[in-house]
């Protein structure tokens, strides 16, 4: 299994959450990214994540994603990538089985019929759901603070029998993923976590490789693909 922050993309010119400002493209996270922001003032976030979109559209993937391709090409066992992810760029890289826990900016829920549909253009707190035609009830299909992740059944199966866990990118603030690797490490998994510096959950990783995503896992994917 594959844990991937916001981390893996930053090399792809992509913003992380916890920049030295504590914002987060301009913005607290509390007031774009809880359920309690999105239902006090839905414009604001629709604006927030329309302005995301086009960027996320055009980000390419980096080395560190298009390794993943490579290791699930060549390996034996099935890989597995649990994303928190909401760019689209595992895919974008070929990465098969990519779980998005955090959803994806590029789909819509509506929260009448619960109807998900995929664009890449604006949303806004008027529009009608293709569904139901209801109107006024659209969200983007992205987990905000206070709401349940999405696969987390699958995520249980997967981290049970996991026997390899990479983290990379993820700062491990944020539950349940943080909590990710212990599952794993109880599991019996070895535990492995890529990063440019060691974070909180240390405790839990057998590994620790200090340096840019892009260059330290095709290093890492290298290391594994020959011991196999
Ligand atoms: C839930 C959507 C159950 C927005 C996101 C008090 C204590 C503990 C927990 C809680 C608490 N109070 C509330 C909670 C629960 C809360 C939580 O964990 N809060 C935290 C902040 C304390 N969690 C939730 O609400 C979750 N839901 O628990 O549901 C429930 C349900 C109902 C009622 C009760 C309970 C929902 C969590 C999901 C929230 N949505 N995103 C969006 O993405 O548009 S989370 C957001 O943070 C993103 O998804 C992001 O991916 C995620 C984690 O951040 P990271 O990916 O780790 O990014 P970050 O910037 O933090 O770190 C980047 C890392 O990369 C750094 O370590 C950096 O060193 C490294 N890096 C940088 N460059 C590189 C690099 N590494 C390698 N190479 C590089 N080049």
């Amino acid at each position: 299994v594959i844990l991937t922050g916001a981390g893996i993309s930053a090399e792809s010119g992509l913003a992380t959450f916890r920049s030295a400002d504590g914002l987060w493209n301009n913005h607290r996270v509390e007031d774009v990214a809880t359920i309690e922001a999105f239902a006090h003032n839905p414009d604001y976030v629709h604006d927030f994540y329309n302005q995301m979109r086009p960027e996320l559209f055009a980000a390419k993937p980096n080395p560190a994603h298009l390794a993943i391709t490579k290791l699930q090409k060549n390996y034996t066992s099935p890989i597995n990538i649990i994303t928190q992810n909401v760019d689209t760029l595992h895919e974008k890289a070929g990465n098969q089985n990519v779980w998005h826990i955090h959803g994806q900016i590029n789909q819509i829920v509506c929260l009448n019929c619960g109807h998900i549909f995929e664009t890449w253009g604006d949303i806004s707190d008027e529009d009608e759901c293709p569904q139901c035609n209801i109107a006024g009830m659209l969200k983007p299909n992205i987990v905000f603070f206070g709401e349940n992740l999405l696969y987390m059944d699958k995520v249980d199966k997967l981290l049970q029998k996991c026997d390899l866990f990479i983290s990379v990118g993820t700062s491990g603030i944020v539950y349940p993923a943080a909590g990710f690797v212990q599952i794993a490490k109880f599991s019996g998994a070895d535990t492995i976590e890529l990063n440019m510096e060691q974070t909180s959950n240390n405790y839990f990783f057998d590994r620790h490789i200090v340096g840019p995503a892009g260059t330290t896992l095709p290093q890492l994917i290298d290391e594994i693909l020959i011991s196999e």
